[in-house]
């Protein structure tokens, strides 16, 4: 296992079986793993979590964000974002078991998952990187996708052109190394003519000793 404790990000090689999607200094892999899911994954997560759309404050205004959200991690492990302590769910037989699968597959150890439904192409998430302080120096995310295909698109920090989209497509994992969040923001943008739902689970390794610290919540500010 990497050890996400300290800032170095250590080498890292193309995992086995992933497409390397993006490689100057946003490292990204991508895996299609249609063929070894579960049927019915998708419908029983989204049957068996509770959702949550919370307010988050933007610009002195409160705004639900579009889209609903499920936190779960391991016990002791709590996550704030405006002021406001997302309130952790146990591990569900389905979540337990992906979690293992993406322990599997990445190498990396992850305590937390932020499961995100978004209802249809009306539902998005707006630019962030997934760097808050308690992820730590060096944030491992791993992105699984299912449902609707939806653009994901990167852009440089301190830009405001879009550098690139790519297409994430039902049943597929993306991994974003740390370098990914130093350096590059990522959305998800609105798309009018998708009308089906799509679920974006993403493991995290939230630091114990950080876990109350409050962050940014630049990766839930943008609704
Ligand atoms: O839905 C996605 O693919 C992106 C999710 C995301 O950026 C996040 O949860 O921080």
């Amino acid at each position: 296992m990497i050890d996400v404790t300290t800032g170095i990000e250590p080498v890292f090689t193309t995992p086995p079986h992933a497409e390397t999607v993006l490689d100057d200094d946003a490292r990204l892999w991508l895996w299609h793993l249609a063929a070894t899911l579960p049927e019915g994954l998708m419908n029983r997560l989204i049957a068996n979590l509770e959702w949550e759309q919370p307010e988050i404050r933007l610009f002195g205004r409160w705004h639900r964000i579009p889209r609903l959200q499920h936190w779960c991690a391991d016990d002791g492990v709590s996550y704030r974002y405006s002021g406001r302590t997302l309130p952790a769910a146990p591990w569900s037989q389905e979540l337990g078991w992906l979690r293992q699968m993406t322990e599997q597959l990445t190498g990396l150890a992850f305590n937390s998952v932020l499961v995100n439904l978004y209802r249809d192409g009306k539902d998005a998430m707006g630019w962030h990187a997934d760097d808050e302080a308690e992820l730590g120096p060096a944030p491992w995310i791993a992105s699984w996708s299912f449902g609707a295909s939806r653009d994901f698109c990167l852009r440089r920090k301190g830009e405001s052109r879009t550098s690139r989209c790519m297409t994430l497509d039902d049943s597929s994992l993306l991994l974003m190394s740390p370098a990914v969040q130093h350096h590059w923001q990522h959305s998800l943008p609105r798309r009018q003519r998708v009308r089906q739902p799509r679920l974006n689970l993403t493991f995290r390794q939230v630091l114990p000793q950080a876990a109350d610290r409050v962050s940014s919540g630049r990766g839930f500010s943008t609704p």
